[in-house]
């Protein structure tokens, strides 16, 4: 067994109950059709498939004061939350197959409290292409996909911001976002508002995603505990198809690889989520075959010959 790594434990969320989109309750599935857990395995990694968390069927409504479906949305986020709880107490990495990125409400009141409760310290990386910082005010659809920051910032429904018992869950300087390129105009008022570290396509394309990643992981250290968040979005439509909301302009493959090998070589990521994968959208199944492929990479597998 790979000692590097801590035994990591699968777990699926399959809903959509976030979203605008149908289709991402079939993440998971992909992910094991794309050989997830044989390529943890293959790379000396202890993996359990813990199976799917179960939660209530989308009922496909319009928004209710400016959320949709929040209900269900705060049942699949306790279970998320539980689910990872557990793999913490455990000693486990928790992964986290989604499902859309709503249930990044739960994982990060999860892993924010782990962390108040073992005195590490939290670092967030959120790769995605959309800050999804939303509120109900401001939010031009309702769909909860689009606001798990600001639920995790303190700013959101008192059911979800207060999930792990303690609001806000975590700070925004306790975040680091890359990748981004549509962001809401009242969206940016508040990012700015509250001082969101955000990387953006535009700075990528200025420094280069090296330097990107160097800031973003700057202070990471041997107490930290790294989350990493990944909207399979991010990355470039062209490579990854398979996912609700494309958003040109992304990282390529190689920016993509980078970014995983500069996490895996930090040694501290703690706990991961896979968000938005939609196979309903997808072609051959090859954005979840992407997904794993990047996800070897975060577990150590260099593209060049470094080993
Ligand atoms: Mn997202």
């Amino acid at each position: 067994m790979n000692s590097r790594y801590p035994p990591v434990s699968l777990i699926g969320a399959p809903t959509d109950i976030g979203a605008g989109h149908r289709g991402a309750s079939m993440g998971p599935e992909a992910l094991r059709i794309a050989g997830i857990g044989a390529a943890l395995s293959s790379r000396g990694v202890d993996v359990i498939d813990r199976g799917d968390i179960v939660g209530p069927r989308n009922p496909w409504l319009p928004p209710v004061d400016g959320y949709r479906h929040l209900n269900e949305v705060l049942a699949w986020n306790r279970a998320v939350m539980d689910a990872l709880s557990d793999e913490f107490r455990a000693g486990r990495l928790p992964i986290l197959l989604g499902g859309d990125h709503c249930l990044a409400i739960g994982s990060l009141s999860a892993v924010a409290r782990h962390c108040r409760e073992t005195g590490k310290k939290l670092r967030v990386l959120w790769l995605d292409a959309h800050s999804d910082f939303n509120t109900h005010e401001v939010t031009p659809s309702g769909n909860i996909h689009g606001m798990p920051v600001a639920c995790a910032c303190g700013l959101g429904p008192d059911v979800l911001t207060g999930l792990g018992g303690h609001v806000p869950a975590m700070r925004p300087d306790q975040i680091r976002q890359i990748g981004i390129r549509s962001v809401d105009p009242p969206e940016k008022r508040l990012i700015k508002q509250y001082g969101l570290d955000v990387y953006d396509m535009r700075y990528i394309d200025e420094v280069g995603m090296k330097r990107t990643m160097e800031a973003a992981l700057d202070g990471v250290d041997a107490d930290t505990h790294l989350h990493v968040s990944f909207d399979v979005d991010f990355l470039d439509p062209s490579i990854a198809p398979g996912v609700g909301t494309t958003v040109p302009g992304g990282p390529n493959y190689r920016e993509a690889q980078l970014v995983m090998e500069m996490i895996a070589d930090s040694g501290r990521m703690g706990s991961l989520d896979i968000m938005e994968l939609n196979p309903a959208l997808d072609s051959h199944n090859r954005t979840a075959e992407l997904a794993v492929d990047l996800v070897e990479s975060l577990f150590g597998k260099s593209t060049l010959m470094r080993d």
